[in-house]
């Protein structure tokens, strides 16, 4: 059996730290090959294999979650590219017209497909994560931009102690081939608010390629509808403490079909979203405020309960107990 080196993050922290430059927009491809190599060294010695739970050796388990909307084209590039450590892909779809499905359980036969209820990539996800079962939940676009041979970039600092994993195109290592010159201001201008307003140091704000543990889906809450979600996501991770890791990811163009961003729509939304958050101290209500009205019309405690002297009794003779 292999044993886990408790330190192992302590052992190879410096590594990785050393390997990230402090904020850049170049792209090197030496160094994401060499965060690369540590990701699989730190996988094999204190990864996904042997987590010890009540001193049974127990392998987490990894879904990936993606959202489709009409990418037929698309979804089987991003299947085929699925890599080993992958247990589960949940599909989340959006009422597509084109073969999507089809497809994708073509490719994947295991899939499992989902039904979003409204409209929108946050509705998707969340629909999505209702149907995930594994310990640990990595987000993909369907349309070819995000690479899934990444994946493991997003797992591995999850086995070693981070709640929550973003990739981010503009840590070295990263990149974009897909940000027209309005998105990366755009984005930019975001990212800077977002750090202002939460006293944190991102590098990048708008980009769905992230991983978080399934048992912290319930503090993270969600609630948005659009693409919006990404922004709800990190935001809420921040708010809830979790533990936050940024890794570079490449970001391709769309293989093939049309974007279902639109720039200033959906910039607005993500800016109003980061204004309520910041106004709202908390994810969630500590308290859950009762109005006596509501109060009045739930089930009465007495329907519960034992009426008043026969707590304690013994049953009668001949009653089952
Ligand atoms: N289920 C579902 N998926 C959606 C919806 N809108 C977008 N998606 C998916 O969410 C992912 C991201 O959407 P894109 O249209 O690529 O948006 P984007 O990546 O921000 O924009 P581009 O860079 O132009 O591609 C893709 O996998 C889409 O298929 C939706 O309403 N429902
Ligand atoms: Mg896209």
């Amino acid at each position: 059996m292999t044993t886990v080196p408790k330190n192992a993050d302590v052992q190879h922290g410096p590594a990785l730290a050393a390997l990230r430059p402090a904020s850049s927009d170049t792209t090197s491809s030496a160094q994401s090959r060499a965060i690369d190599a540590l990701s699989t060294v730190l996988q094999r010695e204190n990864g996904r294999p042997n987590v010890p739970v009540n001193g049974h050796a127990r392998q987490e388990t990894v879904s990936v979650v993606i959202p489709t909307l009409n990418e037929e084209k698309n979804i089987a590039w991003v299947l085929e590219r699925m890599p080993p450590l992958v247990n589960e892909v949940v599909l989340a779809d959006g009422h597509s017209s084109d073969r999507t499905i089809e497809v994708a359980r073509s490719v994947r036969p295991d899939i499992i497909v989902v039904t979003q209820r409204f409209r929108g990539k946050g509705d998707a996800v969340r629909v999505a994560l209702d149907a995930a079962t594994s310990d640990v939940i990595v987000m993909i676009d369907a349309d070819g931009s995000m690479d899934p041979s990444e994946i493991h970039r997003y797992v591995t600092p999850l086995m070693n102690g981070y709640d929550f994993v973003k990739g981010s195109r503009f840590l070295s290592g990263g990149g974009s081939t897909d940000l027209t010159a309005l998105r990366k201001v755009g984005n930019q201008a975001l990212v800077r608010i977002t750090n202002a307003m939460f006293l944190v140091r991102f590098t990048d704000l708008c980009y769905g390629f992230c991983s978080f543990r399934r048992d912290r889906v319930p503090v993270l809450a969600l609630t948005a509808h659009g693409f919006e979600i990404e922004t709800e996501l990190v935001v809420h991770a921040l708010k809830a403490n979790l533990r936050i890791a940024e890794v570079p990811s490449m970001e391709l163009q769309r293989r093939r079909g049309a974007s279902n961003l639109r720039t200033f729509r959906d910039g607005h939304r993500v800016l109003r979203t980061l204004i309520r958050e910041r106004l709202v101290r908390h994810t969630r209500p500590v308290v859950d405020p009762i109005d006596q009205r509501v109060l009045h019309d739930w089930r009465p405690v007495t329907a519960d309960i034992h009426p008043a002297g026969s707590v304690g009794q013994p049953p009668e003779e001949g009653t089952l107990s």
